[in-house]
């Protein structure tokens, strides 16, 4: 960190420490470009390598857990475990002068935001401008509302009977404004004011609270249309060797085309906007020349949005002759051809996530979604021709299903087993404020108690629509669901913790095309891990795929541990050559003198002469490895030391 800073933005813990946040590196990038200094403080990201692997567990990206950080306990526990961690990460912030700290609050961290800048107000006072913004919050404006609006953070309104309002107002009352959806633009706005001394007045798409349950008047302003006009993030304010994947985040356009109706995004974003192919271009460029990165992950609600764009993009890509990995959410489409599909892997396109979200044609309607069960299949079997992995989404229980409606879900997953690699979101629907399901909620066979209960009970409720459903209905369709998984071999995607990350790893290690990459891949993917990546290897090692198996043994050899011995010495006898070359250069690299015996007679005898090239190269190879002639030195010392006292 640099030592001054006109601007710290902060994310308080948990957020996914797979990759930088990319919403606070857009923001910086932004007001450096308008001549402010700013420091990004990644505060989940360090306290999650100073947690334990128990801790850890609160870093999970289940809805479960994101559920448990909005509650009182969660939150007082960790205030208090933490005290003294947290105490010095807000002096360190408070160490840089800041006239501006901004927290960005998502699903996790928003409650502990608040504490947070709580303490900061509470111990510097007025001398900083405390802001705050992020998904986590939404702003409905209605006429019958006192004021014309109410603010939610999780889609819980301030307004209402809710019992956490009182708790949200005294939260919400430490900031000077809580800037809503994209936040470029109102924070440059609120910098310039602050640098220039000037009052906060109807600044655009902020929230400020005058007096308790008093607020200023909101005035809602377009996002900056033309996209060019937001540089892209550089990333140069954090330590981007903290993050357990060696990616970055990306976004290829703003906003959302489709209008579903569970899905309050397209309010957040205003009109859908698509970036130019040559800027993301220039960003993808930067990031894989300067940054060394060639992993990206696609932030954007839909990838797809505009097919143009897209083509163009990976025509560029390509004439560039980049070799980078990319992915992210789509929509099924038409235009979504084998054609197109080939393109995009060859530009780098490795996975997809499609929202089928059910296979009852009506459910599909019912959601918005506006794509046939047809089309959803040859997008899914396209993919898979193109070599592109596919993820899909699922709602089980949407309002109105009926069990017949959710056998057809479970036929179209049994169905395309073959050109689904992985339910990676497989969730019981929750009712959302201000989506249209809760808007016109006879429309959706809704009761109006039902609405009603969502103000009560901070956004979560326990629904019943008059098909019969319920939440012990979903519950059994979700054990069902989950049951035709294992039945059919797909990965429970409702896996936590350590198993989650396994089997994310083994899917991870699988796609990558060649052994350097697979090996790059597993080290990168290893600091993640609480339990050793060997576990995974060993399965990795019985992998039907040769190049899996040879892979799988070299990583081994890299983790020099000895664990991996016994696997790799079965691994010797496997039949491949090059696999067993590959176990025999992993066995040297170990240097284990258990393993001395087993290589000793490969290398001593000479009798692998007569193995075939690929074999003679590796051991070759690992005669060079000095490590191993130490050993061997030391081994052949150690015989001739026992020879000589028989
Ligand atoms: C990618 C993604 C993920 C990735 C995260 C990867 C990553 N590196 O971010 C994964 C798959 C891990 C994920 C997980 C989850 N996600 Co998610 N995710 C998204 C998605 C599609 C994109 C996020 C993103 O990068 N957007 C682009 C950046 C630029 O936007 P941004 O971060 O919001 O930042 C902008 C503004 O918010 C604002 N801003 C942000 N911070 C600050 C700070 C200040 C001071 C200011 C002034 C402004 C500001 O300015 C930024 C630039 O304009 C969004 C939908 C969306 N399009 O935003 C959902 C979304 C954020 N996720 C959501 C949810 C519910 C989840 C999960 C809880 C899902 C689950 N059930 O498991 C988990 C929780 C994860 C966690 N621990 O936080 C919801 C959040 C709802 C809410 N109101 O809080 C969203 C909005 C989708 C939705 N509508 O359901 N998610
Ligand atoms: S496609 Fe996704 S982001 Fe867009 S409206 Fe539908 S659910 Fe929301």
């Amino acid at each position: 960190m640099s030592e001054q800073a006109d601007v710290v933005l902060v994310l308080a813990p948990p957020f996914i420490p797979d990759e930088p946040h990319l919403g606070t590196a857009l923001l910086a990038s932004f007001l450096k470009a308008n001549d402010f200094s700013v420091a990004i403080h990644d505060m989940s990201i360090q306290m999650f390598h100073a947690a334990t692997p128990e801790q850890r567990r609160l870093w999970d990206r289940s809805a479960a857990v994101a559920l448990q950080w909005q509650q009182r306990e969660t939150i007082d526990t960790f205030l208090y475990e933490h005290r003294e961690s947290l105490q010095a990460h807000l002096d360190q912030i408070m160490s840089l002068k800041p006239k501006v700290v901004g927290f960005s609050c998502h699903m996790t961290n928003s409650v502990l935001s608040m504490e947070l800048a709580k303490i900061i107000r509470e111990k510097y006072g007025h001398k900083v401008t405390l802001v705050a913004g992020g998904p986590a919050f939404f702003v409905n404006e209605a006429e019958q509302l006192p004021g014309g609006y109410e603010l939610c953070m999780y889609g819980h309104p301030t307004h209402g009977k809710s019992a956490l309002r009182q708790h949200m107002e005294r939260w919400f009352a430490n900031f000077d404004a809580i800037i809503l959806d994209e936040g470029e633009a109102p924070l440059l706005e609120l910098c310039k004011r602050v640098d220039d001394g000037d009052a906060l007045d109807g600044l655009a798409n902020s929230v400020r609270i005058q007096a308790p349950g008093q607020y200023a008047e909101f005035v809602r302003e377009s996002p900056i249309r033309d996209l060019s006009k937001i540089p892209f993030p550089t990333f140069e304010e954090l330590d981007l060797s903290l993050y357990t994947r060696q990616q970055l985040p990306v976004l290829f356009n703003r906003g959302c085309i489709k209008k579903c109706t569970c899905c309050t995004e397209r309010y957040r974003w205003g009109n859908f906007r698509a970036r130019k192919a040559e800027d993301i271009l220039a960003e993808l460029k930067h990031h894989h020349d300067v940054l060394g990165v060639t992993q990206f992950n696609a932030c954007d609600m839909l990838l797809n949005a505009n097919v143009r764009e897209l083509t163009h993009l990976c025509s560029l890509i390509i004439e560039e002759g980049m070799q980078i990995g990319w992915g992210g959410n789509v929509v099924v489409r038409k235009e979504m051809n084998l054609q197109l599909l080939k393109m995009m892997r060859q530009a780098g396109c490795a996975w997809l996530i499609f929202g089928i979200e059910s296979g009852s044609p009506r459910i599909v309607e019912l959601i918005g979604k506006k794509f046939t069960l047809e089309e959803g299949e040859r997008n899914l079997a396209n993919c898979r021709r193109a070599g592109i992995r596919t993820y899909i989404n699922i709602i089980i229980g949407f309002p109105g299903e009926t069990e017949e409606d959710f056998l057809h879900t479970m036929n179209y997953v049994r169905r395309n087993r073959d050109n689904i690699d992985w339910i990676i979101l497989m969730a019981m629907f929750e009712l959302f404020h201000h989506t249209e399901v809760v808007l016109k909620p006879e429309q959706y066979d809704l009761a109006p108690e039902t609405v009603e209960g969502l103000v009560e009970n901070f956004g979560v409720v326990d629904w019943a629509d008059k098909t019969g459903n319920t939440y012990e209905v979903c519950q059994y369709r979700f054990a069902r669901m989950q049951h035709l998984l294992a039945e059919v071999g797909l990965p429970d995607p409702t896996m936590q913790g350590d198993d989650m990350r396994r089997s994310q790893v083994k899917e991870e290690l699988k796609a990558h095309k060649s052994v350097r990459d697979l090996l790059s891949c597993a080290l990168a993917i290893d600091t993640d891990l609480d339990t050793p990546l060997g576990e995974v290897m060993e399965d990795l090692i019985a992998d039907p795929e040769e190049r899996i198996r040879a892979g799988a043994c070299r990583v081994l050899g890299m983790m020099e541990d000895r664990k991996a011995l016994t696997v790799l010495m079965e691994a010797l006898n496997d039949k491949s050559d090059w696999v067993k070359g590959e176990a025999a250069k992993a066995l040297g690299r170990i240097a284990d003198p258990a393993a001395i015996p087993f290589l000793g007679e490969v290398l001593m005898d000479g009798t692998y002469e007569n193995l075939p090239p690929t074999l003679q190269r590796n051991l070759a190879r690992l005669r060079r490895v000095r490590k191993i002639q130490d050993v061997i030195f030391e081994f052949e010392q150690k015989l001739g030391d026992e020879e000589g006292d028989q």
